[in-house]
């Protein structure tokens, strides 16, 4: 069994070209080959009041003129998915309904097939603009929704559309590329998504996530792309080979990826989401007991590990690990900050606040470093990342600041699988993520010196 369905991945990776090829003579003229980009880039926003900040992108789709919809960037997420009830992406003339025989349907790892065009729901009395009489149905995550997989049925129809995309000059790219995704209607998201977003963008280790269907655009073949979430400014996805000056680059520390589905060799089972093994967590130095079989293992449910997310907004810890982390911190931090006091009352969604926190000259608050430890990879001993003050502490409002680590007790997720430690959007601001599937790694870089995501292009570190 567990062979089949690795052997039902790999087949799909490898005809998977031939499926956008196909796509690309049909009807839509390739301008030249040279067009094809190395690396094409996508801008990162942070958006959303405190607490519940998060990551956005936007996608130009369909004809006649691209519309630009803003979606929220979800590391782990399978896939992409647009609400084409209640966005700019409507009445597209470009716009194709996948098949639910075509293989491109199987990459969204289809639910159904069936008729759309006769779904009417209390909200809607006409069939959907895209709706398809061969619809291949799909059922995306949605992150933001407190229960998982916005439960059952039918929930999205799986669409083909051309999409505008960039390279590392910030360039357009020539031809129109062709781009799936699903089409979900607005019960999908219903109310959950933040702000002005009109779904999400997955990155993760899947099929259909943007990484994959560009890679495979481009026919390179080494899946890869680099992640840097902006503190303030701007911050970039790229998609593709792209070339890192070599000194940058030796400030990488890397570590492998830990594969859940090795544990669960079932379709369905397969984790899409980015993991790693955290072997220890040390404050200014000092160890803090890290049980290694809650973040570097999957009990037979499939929690555990340590997973990388850009949907929490925090790092958030299983409570045996965080209380003596806090201690740890609480212990360490007179000798970087005299002045700090301690509130009573720390703000939610955090374990301890702080006024009188000292700041050094460069703006940071001062305070321990704190360093993860990852499992070693083939090459090297068991690698350190470093967080300083600007990643590890939040202000939360004039002089108040807060312990930027969550413990897990206080989130709730229904029907998620628990990580023992997620490893927050906060934390990773303003480093770039190297991820690697296809060699089964992930690389940090240190907090980046001017703090800018902005600067992360091609020949410019
Ligand atoms: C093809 O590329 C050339 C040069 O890059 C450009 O001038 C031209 O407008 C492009 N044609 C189309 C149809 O996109
Ligand atoms: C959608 O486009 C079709 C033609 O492509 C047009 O007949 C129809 O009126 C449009 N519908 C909306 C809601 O704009
Ligand atoms: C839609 O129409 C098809 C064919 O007429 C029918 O088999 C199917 O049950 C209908 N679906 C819904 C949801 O009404
Ligand atoms: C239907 O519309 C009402 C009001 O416009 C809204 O409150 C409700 O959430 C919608 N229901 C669905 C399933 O979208
Ligand atoms: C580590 O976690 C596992 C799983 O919860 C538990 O069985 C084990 O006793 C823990 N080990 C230590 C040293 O706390
Ligand atoms: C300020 O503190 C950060 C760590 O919080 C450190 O990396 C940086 O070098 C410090 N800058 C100065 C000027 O002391
Ligand atoms: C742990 C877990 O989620 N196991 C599931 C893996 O997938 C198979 C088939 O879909 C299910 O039967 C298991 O329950």
């Amino acid at each position: 069994m567990a062979l089949f369905t690795t052997l039902f991945r790999l087949l799909f990776l490898l005809l998977l070209p031939l499926f956008f090829l196909v796509t690309h003579s049909h009807g839509l003229e390739l301008n030249s080959t040279n067009q094809k980009p190395k690396a094409v880039y996508f801008t990162i926003t942070k958006k959303g009041p405190f607490p519940h900040h998060y990551y956005m992108t936007y996608l130009r789709l369909g004809t006649p003129s691209l519309q630009s919809v803003n979606l929220a960037v979800d590391l782990g997420g399978d896939s992409v998915w647009v609400d084409c009830d209640n966005s700019n992406y409507k009445n597209s003339s470009s716009f194709k309904a996948v098949n639910c025989r075509a293989a491109q349907c199987d990459l969204l790892r289809s639910t159904a097939c069936g008729n759309s065009c006769n779904i009417t729901t209390t909200n809607r009395t006409s069939p959907p603009w895209y709706c398809s009489t061969r619809a291949c149905y799909t059922k995306p995550v949605n992150p933001f929704s407190s229960s998982a997989a916005a439960g059952s049925g039918v929930t999205g129809v799986a669409v083909r559309d051309v999409i505008s995309i960039r390279n590392t000059a910030d360039e357009d790219l020539s031809p129109p590329w062709q781009f799936v995704f699903t089409c979900a209607p607005s019960s999908f998201s219903a109310g959950s998504l933040p702000g002005d977003i009109k779904g999400v963008v997955g990155l993760g280790d899947s099929l259909a996530s943007l990484p994959t269907q560009f890679t495979h655009t481009f026919f390179t073949r080494r899946r890869k792309f680099f992640v840097c979430l902006p503190e303030r400014s701007r911050g970039v996805v790229i998609v593709g080979d792209h070339d890192l000056n070599p000194e940058f680059y030796r400030t990488f520390i890397h570590t492998p990826l830990l594969r859940r589905n090795t544990a669960f060799p079932y379709k369905g089972n397969e984790s899409m989401e980015y993991y790693v093994c955290l072997v220890a967590i040390k404050v200014n130095g000092r160890d803090v007991p890290v049980n290694r079989t809650l973040t570097c293992t999957f009990d037979d449910k499939g929690n555990g590990g340590t997973k990388i997310s850009t949907v929490d907004p925090y790092s958030v810890l299983e409570s045996s690990m965080y209380q003596p982390f806090l201690k740890a911190f609480l212990k360490e931090l007179p000798s970087f900050s005299k002045g700090a006091k301690l509130m009573k009352n720390p703000v939610k969604p955090f374990g301890a606040c702080f006024t009188g926190m000292g700041i050094n000259r460069t703006g940071l608050p001062r305070v321990p470093p704190i360093d993860l430890v990852f499992m070693r990879t083939e090459y090297s001993n068991d690698v350190t990342w470093r967080i300083h003050g600007g990643n590890s502490m939040v202000r939360v409002s004039g002089d108040v600041m807060c312990f930027g680590f969550v413990e897990q007790s206080r989130v709730i997720k229904k029907d998620m699988k628990q990580p023992a430690m997620v490893i927050g959007g906060y934390q990773i601001e303003e480093s770039v993520l190297e991820f690697d599937p296809s060699r089964s790694k992930v690389g940090f870089s240190p907090r980046l010196e001017k703090a800018k995501c902005d600067d992360f292009k091609p020949n410019h570190m």
